[in-house]
């Protein structure tokens, strides 16, 4: 089972978030989990406050060190009582200063069975908070957004599509797009005709190999109208090559 921790600021946010859909059977079936930790439950001062002025001046409020660490220690101590076995987590920050997420990290974070997001919000969280438990700092995206819930909900996300059995259909987390650097080809299903639009005919042939060799050309031809830069990492045969070649002398 993949073990999830979020710490946060707003506990709701996760809960409601990913009780849903794919995700809440997941979590019904075993296969994640997630636990949600609030960190203002481990501030020490009046009214629970966990932030403070930034040390030199600016604008904003600065996350505090001391309860987001009481909060990853006790973390830590819950996880070794229930498993003393269990593989030390990656702590991952949320921030648009982080390395970009993609389906490639997606991967290998599905090979992890215990990670912990930690969430930002205000203007940050004191450098110390990270120096002492953080081991990756990732971004969604170069956009800026209040905080890192709705990140490390895209993230557990997409790595859980990811753990066996959390789809019904096993090849549809491998037959899809980005798994090559491709984008996925266009899908269809009935009526074959719509406002007068119809489904491509080689798809009504019944001829399977005809129907991939389609569906293969059209995702290198999206992919290179739409995201060129996925070609690079993408394998393509040299026919492929040869038809990209003569598509870009056709825009010269
Ligand atoms: Cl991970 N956090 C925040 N606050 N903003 C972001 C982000 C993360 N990724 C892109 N923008």
């Amino acid at each position: 089972m993949m073990n999830f921790t979020v710490m946060t600021l707003f506990p709701d946010m996760i809960k409601d978030g990913l009780n849903v859909s794919i995700m809440g059977r997941a979590i019904d079936n075993k296969l994640i989990n997630v636990d949600v930790v609030n960190i203002r439950d481990y501030s020490k001062r009046k009214h629970s406050k966990v932030d403070d002025y930034p040390y030199g001046g600016g604008a904003g409020m600065v996350m505090q060190a001391e309860p987001i660490y009481d909060a990853y220690t006790d973390i830590i101590n819950k996880q070794k009582e229930v498993n003393p076995d269990i593989k030390k987590p990656r702590v991952i920050y949320m921030t648009p200063q982080g390395k970009l997420f993609n389906q490639t990290m997606a991967k290998e974070l599905a090979q992890e069975e215990n990670i912990i997001f930690l969430c930002g919000h205000y203007e940050g969280v004191d450098e110390r908070a990270l120096e002492l438990i953080v081991t990756d700092q990732v971004s969604i995206g170069d956009y800026v957004l209040t905080g890192g819930e709705m990140p490390a909900m895209i993230m557990i996300d997409a790595i859980s599509r990811l753990v066996p059995g959390t789809l019904h259909n096993d090849d549809s987390a491998q037959d899809e797009s980005l798994t090559d650097n491709l984008l996925e080809y266009p899908q269809y299903t009935r009526p074959a005709s719509f406002m007068g639009l119809d489904v491509p005919p080689i798809l009504l042939s019944g001829d399977h190999a005809k129907v991939d060799a389609w569906r293969r050309q059209q995702s290198v031809l999206r992919t290179f109208k739409m995201r060129p830069d996925l070609l690079k990492d993408a394998k393509i045969t040299k026919k492929e090559e040869m038809m990209i070649a003569n598509l870009k002398k056709g825009l010269q």
